[in-house]
């Protein structure tokens, strides 16, 4: 196999590009792929300072190494979720990813901030703790970056992150849902940052291709509260289409980003209000993340 193009040995070969790259020139396309994708979509410019949620793993430090690589002034934001060894190791790896970069990061504990982490959240609901802790993640990164002046957060979610939540939202035909998925959520509301994702053009096999070839030391373990979760059973299945029809996952995304979600859109806005505990955006007059900390402090 050759590289398509300087015809030495090609190392990845890109099925659904119909095309295959040595080393060089792989990560040549990849911080191409990233540097359209947010000119394109207009996530961010040069000079405006942008938060990078790191979690440790291979997406989050692959995206925020383009970014601070093309001279982009990228911050780091590690939640720390209190999730026994898997949080220790992970942070260990984005404070060294930090440290040997000379690179900013930020660390907020979702124990401080909420009362008790991920497991008190699950002990508090008695149901797995993802959804207690996708809201609390949500809300901590808009409230880190407003507490510190930054008007845009930046997440390592891939294409193969989002074809996979778009297909959960049509199983369960969750329309509320489909107007949300975008790769650019802009700030409708004073105390709201805009949210981007830049790598939703690269799946998981080339952001880890590409931490791979940067050496750059991820955490490799899930999150033990990932096992069993749908969506590695979703991912799975868009694998199995991919695999007999390469493309098949782009296809399935862009097009509803084209033509599918436009069709959902509501044209009348969701009226926004402050939360009269926190001050944070809500649609109640207490916010979900308040109402959280209140059921985790009594179930103590
Ligand atoms: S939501 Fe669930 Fe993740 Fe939180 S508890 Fe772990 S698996 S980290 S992406
Ligand atoms: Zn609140």
């Amino acid at each position: 196999m050759k590289c398509r193009k300087c015809g030495g040995q090609a190392v990845l070969e890109l099925r659904r590009h119909n095309t295959a790259f040595c080393a060089p020139d792989y990560l040549e396309f990849f911080r191409k792929q990233v540097h359209e994708t947010i000119r394109r979509f207009r996530m961010f410019k040069k000079e405006e300072p942008v938060l990078v949620a790191v979690s440790g793993g291979k997406d989050s430090l692959a995206l925020w190494h383009v970014l601070l690589e093309d001279g982009y002034a990228a911050t780091g934001l590690y939640l720390d979720l209190g999730i026994f060894d898997y949080s220790k190791e992970s942070k260990a790896k984005c404070e060294a990813f930090a440290g040997a970069r000379g690179a900013r990061l930020l660390i907020v504990s979702v124990k401080d901030e909420l009362g008790g982490a991920v497991p008190a959240i699950k002990e508090a609901t008695r149901r797995p703790p993802c959804s207690g802790c996708g809201l609390s993640k949500r809300y901590l990164m808009n409230k880190a970056a407003l507490d510190h002046g930054f008007p845009v957060v930046a997440t390592g979610h891939n294409l193969d992150d989002e074809a996979a939540t778009l297909f959960g939202s049509i199983v369960h035909w969750q329309t509320e849902a489909l107007p949300r998925q975008s790769p650019v959520l802009p700030s409708t509301h004073p105390k709201l940052v805009r949210r981007v994702k830049p790598l939703f053009r690269l799946t998981e096999r080339e952001t880890a291709a590409y931490a791979f070839l940067r050496r750059i030391d991820y955490i490799v373990e899930e999150c033990p509260f990932a096992k069993g979760a749908t969506s590695l059973l979703y991912k799975d299945i868009l694998n199995r289409l991919e695999d007999a029809s390469p493309g098949a996952k782009h296809n399935f995304f862009y097009g509803f980003l084209e033509r599918g979600r436009p069709a959902f859109e509501r044209s009348e806005g969701i009226e926004l209000n402050e939360c009269a505990r926190c001050g944070q955006v809500t649609t109640g007059a207490i916010c979900a993340f308040c109402k959280l900390a209140d059921q985790v402090k009594r179930s103590r």
